[in-house]
């Protein structure tokens, strides 16, 4: 083990050395890695260590699974149309979650100003479009090792569309940030970032391969042992790892990773109206904008809050909205595709014999100069196009 650690990690990685059931190895694992000083020479030490774990985890899971009987958490929510999570840290008074979650969807209200120590559900609706916003619990520090229900919280959160960070604009930012940026890592789930870009794929042949497929890889080339040698060390000893772009090792830990999720969030800031909290946005603003895009100021006592908060979470997560019409006119619930989505994947959204029965489509775009089209199968949609759908 790595001098770069620290004593108290040292000890923790010892005593996980000794542990004998998968529970106990479970934990003190994840105690070691949360000790260990987060930092560029401790980079591969925590990826390597959170393989191990993900896999042991794993373990756990599908033993549980022979002997359990199913038990449905509370914790676990039903998707609706695009999941939204509340997230905060724990602190009293509240951060303001719940009174957000009632501004936006008017659930909730008898639940403001005390603690939830259950998820509540409500759904904003923006446009025809519907949004299911869960305000969880707050979190612990130590949610991800199980503290206050933190693994069944962390659990969901690994299932949303999209994270919103809560922070209370009176207290100290980094305390909160740190807490729950701290508690989202241990738990596997990688904020704003895209995956690497990586593909390993198992074989049949007893031998790791590794191809590199891109200029910008090919400048890595003299890794190629190395990462031979990281791939072995999991485990797996007959695959071909495919690598499309620029990276580093520490990609490849990622990708050996079985348990990484990649998940957008943005913070909402609140409480803007109590005194001194100006300073305090600009500093979030400051210190935290390049790993989220989004910060929005609000406060719900004074109604400060964008009213165009559904067009925002749309473009972040990259959403289109597409409206159908047909001779009885244009529907109001509109469908929400990918950006870059083309008539085929509105077609196979609504019914598949659409695509198959397919003659033509007319698209009104209206700040296009030729407002009425008639197009094909391949026609590259945009935000708020009206579209209809000839069949044979
Ligand atoms: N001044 C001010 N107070 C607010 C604002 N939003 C919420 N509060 C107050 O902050 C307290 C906590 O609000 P909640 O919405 O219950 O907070 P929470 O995050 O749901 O709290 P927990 O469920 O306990 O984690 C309440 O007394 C709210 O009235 C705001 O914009 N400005
Ligand atoms: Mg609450």
């Amino acid at each position: 083990m790595s001098s770069n650690i620290g004593p108290e990690a040292k000890a923790a990685y010892e005593k996980y050395l000794e542990a004998s059931s998968l529970e106990e190895k479970i934990e003190r694992l994840e105690r070691f890695i949360s000790l260990v000083p987060k930092h560029k020479a401790t980079e591969n030490i925590v990826a390597l260590n959170k393989t191990k774990l993900a896999k042991l985890r794993k373990q756990l899971e599908e033993r549980k699974k022979k002997s359990a009987v199913k038990v449905v958490s509370p914790f676990s929510i039903k998707k609706e149309g695009l999941q939204i999570i509340i997230l905060s840290d724990y602190h009293v008074p509240g951060v303001g979650k719940t009174s957000l979650l009632n501004y936006l969807t008017g659930a909730a209200e008898e639940k403001i100003g005390r603690f939830n120590s259950l998820p509540e559900i409500g759904i904003y609706d923006y446009k025809g479009i519907r949004f299911q916003i869960v305000d969880m619990p707050s979190l612990m520090e130590g949610a991800s090792r199980g503290k206050g229900n933190g693994k069944e919280i962390l659990a969901q959160v690994r299932a949303c569309d999209l994270i919103c960070i809560c922070i209370d604009l009176s207290r100290d930012i980094d305390i909160q940030m740190n807490l729950i940026l701290n508690e989202l890592e241990n738990a596997d789930i990688t904020i704003n970032k895209s995956p690497p870009p990586i593909d390993i794929e198992k074989t049949g042949s007893n031998n790791i391969q590794v191809l590199f497929l891109t200029k910008e890889s090919r400048a890595h080339i003299e890794l190629s042992e190395k990462i031979k040698k990281i791939v072995s060390e999991t485990g797996i000893q007959n695959c071909i790892v495919k690598i499309y772009g620029d990276f580093n090792l520490a990609a490849i830990y990622e990708t050996l990773n079985p348990s990484l999720v990649y998940k957008k969030a943005i913070i909402i800031a609140t409480k803007g109206d109590l005194p001194h909290t100006e300073q305090n946005f600009e500093r979030l603003k400051n210190n935290y904008s390049n790993m989220f895009p989004i910060i929005i100021g609000s406060s719900i006592e004074k109604k400060v809050f964008p009213d165009n908060f559904g067009s925002i979470i749309l473009q972040f997560l990259n959403k289109i909205k597409i409206y159908t019409m047909d001779a009885d006119g244009i529907s109001d619930k509109p469908l929400l595709l990918d950006k870059g989505a083309k008539v085929k994947d509105a077609a196979i959204k609504i019914h598949r014999t659409f695509v198959d029965n397919f003659e033509f489509a007319t698209i009104i775009r209206e700040d296009a100069k030729q407002t009425k089209k008639r197009v094909g199968l391949d026609y590259k949609l945009e935000d708020n196009d009206k579209l209809e759908i000839h069949t044979y």
